[in-house]
């Protein structure tokens, strides 16, 4: 059932968070509701979640997108919002996004990291966020610098953009479908803070998780 003091869903795509989880969900500003999608965790990510109030989906396919959608799908609130596990973005940046759906008209905010210390961000995952949020700026004409790695839209507007990619394409993906589809897209300031002490990186955080990231990139631009 809705809830209706809850204004957005917060999916939180987690592979193996359990430690970073008390963090992430320590302070969860009001009107906004977590829901943490599970796929193949083996460290009782799900238990974890779940003993912190958050709404646990179970996801059968692997991947950052199967993630993403399965949380976008079993969302109720009229918006929905979406973010790393790690505890290096915070849920209270997702407010002012938020707003900017609301009150201004913008079909989707997206964040823009700026690395709060030295040496958060590995130098081949930016070179390559550099690269393509430089590429979909000029093919889309969205004023964006990064890939929106934190994000806020409505959820319907979502689910009809049907993006399809299951993997780490997705985002990529989306910001193409949604310039075809005449979205406006603001890019915020967000904090980009260490990933939370006893997590690894699944996505970027490596030279080949980065080869392999720009090689979904690369089908979807097929
Ligand atoms: N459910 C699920 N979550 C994933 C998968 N791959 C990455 N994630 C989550 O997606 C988010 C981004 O991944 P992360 O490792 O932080 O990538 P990085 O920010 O590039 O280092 C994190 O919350 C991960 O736990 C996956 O296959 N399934
Ligand atoms: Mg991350």
């Amino acid at each position: 059932m809705v809830d209706a003091g809850v204004t957005c869903d917060v999916v939180v795509p987690c592979r193996d968070e359990a430690a970073a989880l008390p963090l992430v969900l320590a302070d969860v500003p009001a009107g906004l509701r977590v829901v943490v999608v599970d796929n193949g965790s083996t460290d009782g990510t799900a238990d974890v979640a779940r003993s912190l109030g958050a709404v646990v989906v179970h996801e059968s396919r692997p991947g950052y997108g199967a993630a993403v959608h399965a949380g976008v799908e079993a969302a109720e609130a009229e918006y929905v919002a979406v973010i790393d596990g790690d505890d290096s973005m915070r849920l209270a940046d997702l407010l002012p996004m938020l707003d900017a759906v609301r009150t201004e008209g913008v079909t989707m905010a997206v964040g823009r990291r700026r690395p709060v210390a030295r040496g958060v961000w590995p130098w081949h995952a930016r070179a390559g966020t550099l690269a393509l949020a430089t590429w979909i700026r000029r093919s889309s004409g969205f004023g964006i610098h990064d890939l929106a790695p934190m994000r806020v839209c409505r959820r319907q507007d979502l689910l009809d953009l049907d993006v399809r990619d299951r993997r780490f394409g997705y985002p990529l993906e989306l910001m193409v479908k949604a310039s075809r589809a005449g979205w406006t897209v603001r890019e915020v300031d967000v904090d980009y803070r260490p990933r939370a002490a006893g997590t690894r990186s699944k996505v970027s955080g490596s030279v080949k998780g980065t080869a392999r990231v720009v090689q979904d990139f690369a089908k979807v631009l097929r």
